[in-house]
């Protein structure tokens, strides 16, 4: 007996609840309940960055609903359809509920006992052979503040390994890099409550409606009521985003750049600048000025395909408006250009004074629930509270605090990248690959690469996680793990909001926590501080945050404020939240004064083209002491442009009722149901070139690899094709499907993200029988599937559809 307040699989953002301007935003709960609850206990969503507050409903031990948080300042009380459905997930009967160790080739089920220990033992080896720098750590930005925290101090101060990274890396690590690049440290200016304010919003490359929908029907909700802001979209597709534009710019994938640049070029054009902010508050404006001039909409039009009267458009709203939210995400920290571009949209904002006041503000998206978390505590290639590797005194400041000795920190390089990580596996040098809450035998780029790293002799692979993914089946040794709603932690979504989500229910099986697992290492290798004392020295979620609050004193992210307690009380706080901001803080920057001193800041800066980074000395010779820094670029072409054999463009992106590998939102009926399997979107004009119709198979193929997709005519410009890559083989290995077959690895030089989101393609209607008669095709499509099952495969989920490929009759279209 399922009970919901609305279907938000057919209506996706809810009932309209229009406001006006500075109004707050008015409260509608949503909530979804399989079974009335016995009880309801304090959580928040973590299928998306968005944070939303919510209650977990619990019935005989289990979970049965959530309900939206209607006092929590994110989201009173709404959640959309990952929200309301996601969590069907954890009660899926193919959890992981035991550890398993590889044994004669094949995963065996063992105890934690046996599993740690083996842990432990090639751990002490490979050090004692190789050094800690022969073990490397890839999480995820999906674990609780606490889990990090107590990961960074393991990795950094108990073992020293440089060799740290996230998915992160593949998600956000551009947001950081352009806020570290503009304002001297991570950290949005921006707050949520700027859009019930703002006259405009600027969306770059972020498919808003579809990835943070209660975000977006916020937005809505301004549209409804008086005064709406006017939109403009930057995205090369017709999404549900850009349906909502007053102005919709859809540019050739990998031209950000040259758009924006553009954008400046008409807004300094229009004598719009607030030449009293750029003087007292920021230091590089001329040379923007002289960069930008050449970037005419004509030429930009070249450059991007974007009509030059519709960029008039945009730069005219941009040129005139009071004030101005923007948000950045994939199609830019995933494209070409990645920081170069992010940055420009912070430059819009800094030569216009539209930043640290109400209805101005930037939001550098992060993605994924916790990726905020990530990078403040130190679990990916940053330093805990957004201290800088370059910057001797900070690393003291940590060695203190830790009591380690100085050169355990290690500091002597830039950390090691995640797309770095996964080279040294592949060339040898790291022989221990830690895989925490992520599954990158479907997320990376050149799957085909990743499997044969994942599957190399001599490298010893863990993969911590709650179901038999694509790469746990690739493992050495699994440990299961519990999920949300089954442990205790913290949280900080885009708008710096902390939110607490409290264990509701057991784990099932034997299943344990990501923080008992780290605690129990650490226990297990006995690292200890200076003093003969436990390195790690809390032991429940508590703890962890109490110690991760000291940690924070007189940094950016200050958490010393912070308590349990207060996160329980009915809503997020966003920090900074110490002496002087008890309450939290909703906006950075209010008095003009930017984290850029060199003693201070997160970073000494990077070169665009190169990622060569700033020397302190170089740095100081012209420190910009609070001021912002303007940093201008040049328009660069996508390292891989379609040619004559591969002579379409591809991105890819997701969808709206899928949150990443689907591990969550495949195990729930509705979801799965809703978007069934993965597609190929093209034009009509390509789709008639050919001789493609609606649900045909079509044959996908890049440099790297090849895909089977059905086909999805409209909503996209001419030349170019979209494929969601949320779908790998656990549900379905009968077919290579996954978009990460074809994607390249190439990253940003500066944040080091990989570019997914251009390749060149071919691509061919697929008929079976064809290619049944064809041998080279058919071996070719032969091979990929059987690359794709030479690791174990899981048990199909409970509750989806499983088997071949369905005909996708319910698949719902974009736009
Ligand atoms: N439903 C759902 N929501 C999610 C997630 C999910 O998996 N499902 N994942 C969460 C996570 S971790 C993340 S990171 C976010 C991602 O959220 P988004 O960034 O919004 O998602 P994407 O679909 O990856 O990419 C956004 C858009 O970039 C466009 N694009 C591609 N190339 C270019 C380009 O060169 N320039 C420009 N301007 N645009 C381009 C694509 O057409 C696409 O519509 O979503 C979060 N929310
Ligand atoms: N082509 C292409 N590729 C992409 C992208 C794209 O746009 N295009 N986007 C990239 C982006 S932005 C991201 S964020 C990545 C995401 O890529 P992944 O991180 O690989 O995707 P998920 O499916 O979210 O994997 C998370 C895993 O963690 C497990 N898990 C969930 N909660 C917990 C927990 O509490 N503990 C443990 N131990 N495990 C848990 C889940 O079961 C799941 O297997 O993919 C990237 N890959
Ligand atoms: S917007 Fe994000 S956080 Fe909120 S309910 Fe949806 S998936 Fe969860
Ligand atoms: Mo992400």
């Amino acid at each position: 007996m399922t009970s919901e307040t609305r279907n938000s699989i057919d209506d996706i953002w809810g009932k309209r609840t229009p406001h006006a301007p500075g109004q707050q935003w008015p409260v509608r709960v949503d909530e979804r309940v399989s079974q009335t609850p016995e009880r309801w206990v304090r959580g928040a969503c973590v299928l998306c960055s968005n944070g939303c507050g919510l209650d977990i409903g619990v019935k005989n031990g289990k979970i049965v609903g959530v309900r939206g948080l209607a006092s929590d300042l994110t989201n009173r009380g709404r959640l959309g359809p990952k929200g309301l459905h996601g969590w069907e997930a954890n009660e899926s009967r193919d959890r992981l509920t035991r550890p398993l160790i590889r044994k004669e080739g094949r995963l065996q089920e063992a105890s934690w006992d046996e599993a740690m220990g083996l842990i432990v033992q090639r751990s002490r080896e490979i050090v004692e052979r190789h050094t800690s720098g022969a073990i490397g750590f890839y999480t995820s930005g999906q674990l609780f503040l606490e889990e990090y925290y107590t990961l960074g101090v393991i990795g950094k101060a108990g073992l020293g390994t440089p060799h740290m990274d996230g998915n992160t890396r593949l998600c956000t690590a551009t947001a950081a890099a352009a806020l570290k690049e503009s304002f001297g440290s991570d950290g949005q200016p921006g707050s949520y409550e700027d859009l019930d304010i703002t006259d405009c919003i600027l969306h770059v490359g972020h498919n808003i409606a579809s990835q943070h929908t209660v975000l977006w029907a916020r937005i809505l909700d301004r549209l409804a009521g008086p005064n709406p802001p006017k939109i403009i979209v930057i995205d090369p597709r017709r999404t549900f985003t850009a349906e909502q534009a007053t102005v919709h710019l859809a540019p050739r994938v990998g031209t950000n750049v040259a758009v924006l640049n553009g954008l400046l070029h008409l807004m300094i054009g229009a004598g719009k600048t607030d030449a009293a902010f750029l003087e007292a508050h920021t230091v590089g404006y001329s040379e923007l000025k002289k960069t930008v001039e050449k970037y005419t909409p004509e030429y930009v039009q070249e450059l991007s395909g974007v009509p030059a009267a519709d960029l008039r458009a945009a730069g005219e709203l941009l040129a005139n408006t009071a004030t101005l939210v923007s948000t950045v995400l994939q199609g830019v920290y995933q494209s070409m250009q990645a920081t170069a571009a992010a940055v420009q949209v912070n430059n819009i904002h800094l030569i216009r004074g539209l930043i640290g006041k109400p209805g101005s503000g930037i939001l550098q998206m992060n993605g994924q629930p916790t990726a905020q978390n990530t990078r403040e505590t130190g679990a990916d290639g940053d330093l805990p509270g957004f201290r800088n590797w370059g910057n001797p005194e900070h690393i003291q400041q940590l060695a203190k605090l830790w009591n380690v000795p100085f050169n355990k920190i290690p500091h002597w390089s830039p950390p090691t990248h995640a797309m770095q990580l996964w080279r040294y596996c592949e060339q040898g040098s790291i022989k221990m690959l830690w895989i925490q809450a992520t599954n990158p035998a479907v997320s990376l780029p050149d799957l085909s690469r990743v499997r044969k790293i994942l599957d190399k002799e001599d490298l010893f692979v863990i993969v911590q996680d709650a179901f038999l993914t694509e790469t746990a089946a690739r493992a050495d040794v699994v440990l299961p793990a519990a999920l949300w709603g089954e442990k205790t932690g913290t949280m900080t979504n885009v708008s710096r909001t902390v939110h607490i989500s409290c264990k509701a229910v057991e784990p099932p099986g034997e299943a344990r926590s990501d923080l008992e697992i780290f605690l129990d290492y650490a226990r297990r290798m006995d690292f200890r501080d200076q003093d003969g004392q436990p390195l790690i020295k809390w032991n429940d979620p508590e703890s962890a945050f109490e110690a991760w609050k000291e940690c924070t004193r007189g940094r950016p992210c200050d958490y010393t404020g912070l308590t349990y307690q207060q996160l329980l009380a009915g809503s997020g706080i966003p920090w900074p939240v110490n002496e002087q901001h008890p309450d939290g803080t909703l906006r950075l920057y209010e008095d003009g004064v930017f984290p850029t001193h060199a003693d201070y800041a997160e970073t000494y800066g990077q070169d665009f083209e190169t990622g060569a980074p700033v020397t302190a000395e170089e740095y100081r010779a012209n420190d910009p002491q609070g001021r912002a820094m303007i940093k201008p670029s040049e328009h660069r072409e996508p390292h891989e442009v379609p040619d004559e054999a591969y002579p379409l463009s591809l991105t890819t992106g997701r969808q709206v009722y899928h949150f990443h590998t689907r591990t969550k939102t495949g195990r729930s009926k509705a979801l799965q149901d809703a978007a069934p399997d993965a597609f190929v979107q093209l034009s009509p004009e390509d789709a008639a070139r050919y001789g493609i119709e609606d649900s045909d198979w079509v044959l996908v193929e890049s440099r790297r690899g090849l895909v089977i997709e059905r086909a999805l005519i409209g909503n996209i410009e001419p030349g170019l094709v979209f494929i969601p890559w949320h779908y790998g083989s656990w549900d379905d290995p009968s077919r290579p499907r996954a978009a990460n077959e074809l994607t390249l690895t190439e990253w940003d030089p500066v944040s080091k993200q990989p570019h997914f989101k251009y390749a060149a393609v071919r691509i061919s209607k697929y008929s079976a029988q064809e290619a049944l008669s064809s041998s080279s095709l058919l071996n070719r499509a032969a091979k990929a599937v059987q690359h794709l099952i030479s690791g174990e495969q899981a048990p199909a989920a409970t509750g989806s559809k499983s088997g071949g490929p369905q005909p996708k009759t319910t698949q719902r279209v974009e736009g």
